[in-house]
């Protein structure tokens, strides 16, 4: 499980709760003992619209937080940004998680893990109007396209992540994920991340249309996270650690921890 801390003012779910670094340790320190076995620190927000951030305002929010929690946990870095990867890594990160899928050559220097995203467009574009002949082929092609990239670059940890919500409609996040064993069956470790996006807004909307605002997703949030868990995916990446644990205890895909020996 990877629990998502987001040191930013922006993010669609979590922004403004772990700006300040002592919050961010603090939160942490609270997914660790949820249960999470990667805190994912990121300091720059990839919703749709999202503006970029500078890359020494990004390494002020990351590095010191990385640097608290490395050690306690596996932490994977956030970002687009080859600089920030760099001095995330040299605080502690031992994990690159790449929604733009280009930084590769920066893990295979540093021996660190790399995951790859994919995405169509930039935050700015990508909900406008995106497109495909056939979703699942495309994302599929691509990541282990990339995938094969890294490993002849020399990294030993790669995973792949068809990337929910980014460049893609409500049907084709549902394609994706409909279609997990086929990225699964790959072979290379599969990440999923769908916790309170908007397709799952969309698909819990009231009846007159208005989609379920995002502190109402937890259940489709579960219920996606519990089927990519029984489809094979090797991690979900959440920012509900603790009731996520409940759901992968209960679909026997992490250790029940019942003090009576079970
Ligand atoms: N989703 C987000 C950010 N990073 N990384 C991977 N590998 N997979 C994802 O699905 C993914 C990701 C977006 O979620 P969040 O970090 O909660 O929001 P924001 O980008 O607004 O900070």
């Amino acid at each position: 499980m990877m629990g998502i801390l987001n040191v930013t003012p922006d993010s669609f779910w979590d922004g403004g709760q772990w700006f300040e670094t002592q919050q961010a340790i603090m939160r942490g320190h609270e997914m660790i003992a949820e249960g999470a076995d990667i805190i994912d620190v990121g300091g720059e927000s990839t919703r749709p619209g999202a503006s970029e951030v500078p890359v020494e305002e990004e390494l002020a929010r990351v590095v010191p937080v990385v640097e608290a929690l490395a050690g306690r946990v596996r932490i994977s870095i956030d970002t687009t940004k080859a600089a920030v990867a760099d001095a995330a890594v040299e605080a502690g990160a031992s994990l690159i998680n790449d929604v733009s899928a280009t930084l590769w050559p920066v893990a295979a220097r540093h021996g660190v893990g790399w995951v790859a995203m994919h995405r169509k467009g930039t935050p700015a574009s990508m909900q406008l109007d995106p497109r495909y002949d056939d979703v699942v082929a495309e994302v599929s092609a691509l990541l282990v396209d990339w995938a094969a990239r890294a490993a002849d670059a020399g990294v030993d940890d790669v995973w792949i992540d068809p990337g929910i919500g980014f460049g893609k409609t409500v049907d084709h996040n549902l394609q994706l994920l409909a279609a997990l064993d086929a990225l699964v069956a790959t072979g290379i470790p599969v990440l999923v991340g769908t916790s309170r996006k908007g397709f799952l807004g969309v698909l819990a909307a009231s009846p007159d249309g208005t989609p379920a605002p995002v502190g109402e997703r937890l259940p489709g949030s579960l219920a996606t996270a519990t089927w990519a868990m029984q489809q094979g995916a090797a991690m979900v990446r959440v920012h509900d650690v603790a009731a996520t644990v409940q759901a992968a205890v209960l679909v026997g895909r992490k250790g029940a921890d019942t003090g009576a020996g079970a």
